[in-house]
């Protein structure tokens, strides 16, 4: 499957839609998810267009990997969270529905579930 540009990240980066931005460089935004499994729930989105994990190049996953550990970081501290779950869906069958390249960075509390 190939990437197309007309999704909703690719919107968003743009500025055209609107979201509650966390973090942004040249490399990628991070924003509130609009469905959150848990309080403080983000995405961390890549501004370079892939459709997901499979197809995006090295350099990008270089880069952004980098931005999800900085930006997890600092997730858990403004959380006050014990650990912080990292999911990555790609295609259909494995629960991807924004075909953008993107990481969920999930806030997670000892003897707290979270909504699945
Ligand atoms: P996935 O299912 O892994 O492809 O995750 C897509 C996530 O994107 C899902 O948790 C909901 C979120 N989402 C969808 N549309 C928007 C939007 O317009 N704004 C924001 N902030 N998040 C969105």
């Amino acid at each position: 499957m190939s990437y197309d540009p007309d999704n909703i990240f690719t919107k968003i980066i743009a500025g055209e839609i609107p979201s509650h931005k966390v973090y942004e460089d040249n490399v990628c935004i991070s924003i509130m998810d609009i469905m959150p499994e848990a309080p403080g729930h983000v995405l961390v989105v890549p501004k370079q267009g892939s459709r997901n994990l499979l197809d995006a190049d090295a350099d990008t996953l270089a880069d952004v990997i980098k931005r999800v550990q900085k930006i997890g970081n600092a997730v858990k501290k403004a959380m006050n969270a014990d650990g912080i779950l990292l999911r990555q869906a790609n295609e259909e069958a494995a629960g991807q529905t924004v075909y953008h390249l993107h990481f969920h960075l999930i806030p997670c509390h000892k003897n707290v579930s979270r909504r699945d």
